[in-house]
């Protein structure tokens, strides 16, 4: 039984399995996820994205290093601050923008905002707003792959606020018992809304995985090849029997938790404190030593970004006959044991042939 646990993971960058294109594909997906953020939330600003805006400022890493380590057979169960996992799995800009203002070229093609989508084709599985029942959907995926002997792994994050809650230990245990091939990615973000972390937990929170008999690691989660390698690792163990690994990324939520949150009960220090922090800067000045040009690379993603905005802006709203297609996700969904796709009970429900 595995009893390595709250391990501190060494920073990534010396670990040889990133080649140095893969480290300027990082940088590059941290930058778009930023820039797509910062874009949509101006529209927001301008009444163009209708509902909230949640962002993941400061997070980038989280998901640009987790997600990059995962094969393409493996399922990622993405929460809402992880726009780079869509970003590395396919999902383009455009795309995404159209998603957050409800046009028909976004991914759930006008039926949700910025949080619950997931293109199935890409192996992106949309947003449960019951937190954190993404961990129970990443379990069951894994526990079907081991039903069907597949070498995959389905991995998932979700924030400190949901290991308070009863379905984070149903995940891990049951995950702990059958050793599923299932990476569960914290991001520790500190905050959970306005509650500190000190409020939440009164022990490590990577420590709960040794409770239920598997790996738990601790990473800075504002180091994205850090957080790559730990991932890199942990589905290694996941897909050779080792069973499941919980990553604690440590991070910092910029930002307040959506749009409307003005975040006044974060203390001005802690948020200066983590600024030194950037994940991106952090990214950027590894480059630079490596003599790349970063500030080509930030142009071309601007401009990346100026097109997908154009692109979105000017696509249609989805038409009404359009509205009983499936609900939050899109793409071929893969037959599951009775051959049916996972929505097509919905679909016969509604009377969709
Ligand atoms: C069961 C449940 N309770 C409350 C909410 C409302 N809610 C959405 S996000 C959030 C905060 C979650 O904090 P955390 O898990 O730390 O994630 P973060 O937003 O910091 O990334 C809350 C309370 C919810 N979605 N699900
Ligand atoms: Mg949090």
């Amino acid at each position: 039984m595995a009893t390595e646990t709250a391990r501190v993971h060494a920073d990534g960058a010396g670990s040889g399995h990133l080649q140095p294109e893969d480290r300027v594909w990082l940088l590059r997906e941290m930058l778009l996820m930023r820039g797509i953020e910062e874009r949509a939330m101006s529209l927001y600003r301008q009444g163009r994205i209708p509902g909230s805006f949640y962002d993941g400022y400061g997070q980038e890493a989280v998901s640009a290093g987790a997600a990059f380590a995962m094969a393409p057979q493996d399922r990622l169960c993405i929460l809402h601050r992880d726009l780079a996992a869509h970003l590395i799995r396919g999902v383009t800009p455009a795309r995404i923008l159209s998603q957050y203002m409800g046009r028909a070229a976004g991914v759930t093609r006008g039926r949700d905002g910025n949080v619950h989508f997931g293109d199935r084709a890409l192996g992106c599985v949309g947003m449960v707003s019951m937190l954190p029942d993404m961990m129970l959907v990443a379990t069951g995926m894994a526990m079907a792959f081991r039903l069907r002997g597949e070498r995959r792994c389905a991995l998932t994050w979700f924030g400190d606020g949901s290991t308070s809650r009863g379905d984070f230990h149903e995940a891990m245990n049951w995950a702990g018992v059958q050793r599923l091939p299932v990476v569960f990615v914290l991001e520790n973000n500190q905050y959970a809304y306005s509650t500190p972390i000190d409020k939440q937990f009164a022990v490590d929170p990577v420590q709960r995985a040794a409770a239920y008999g598997f790996v738990g690691v601790t990473v800075d989660g504002n180091d994205v090849e850090a957080v790559f390698e730990a991932t890199r690792e942990a589905r290694e163990r996941a897909i050779s029997g080792g069973g499941p690994t919980l990553i604690e990324a440590v991070t910092m939520r910029m930002h307040g938790h959506a749009a409307h949150d003005d975040m006044k009960y974060v203390p001005k220090e802690q948020v200066q404190e983590w600024r030194r922090r950037d994940p991106v800067e952090r990214q950027e000045r590894r480059l630079r030593d490596l003599g790349i040009d970063v500030d080509a690379l930030r142009e071309q993603v601007t401009a990346e970004i100026d097109a997908a905005t154009e692109e979105a802006l000017a696509g249609p709203m989805p038409a009404a006959e359009d509205a009983l297609e499936g609900v939050f996700c899109t793409g071929e969904a893969e037959p599951l044991g009775d051959g049916l796709a996972p929505w097509s009970g919905f679909r016969r429900e509604q009377g969709v042939s």
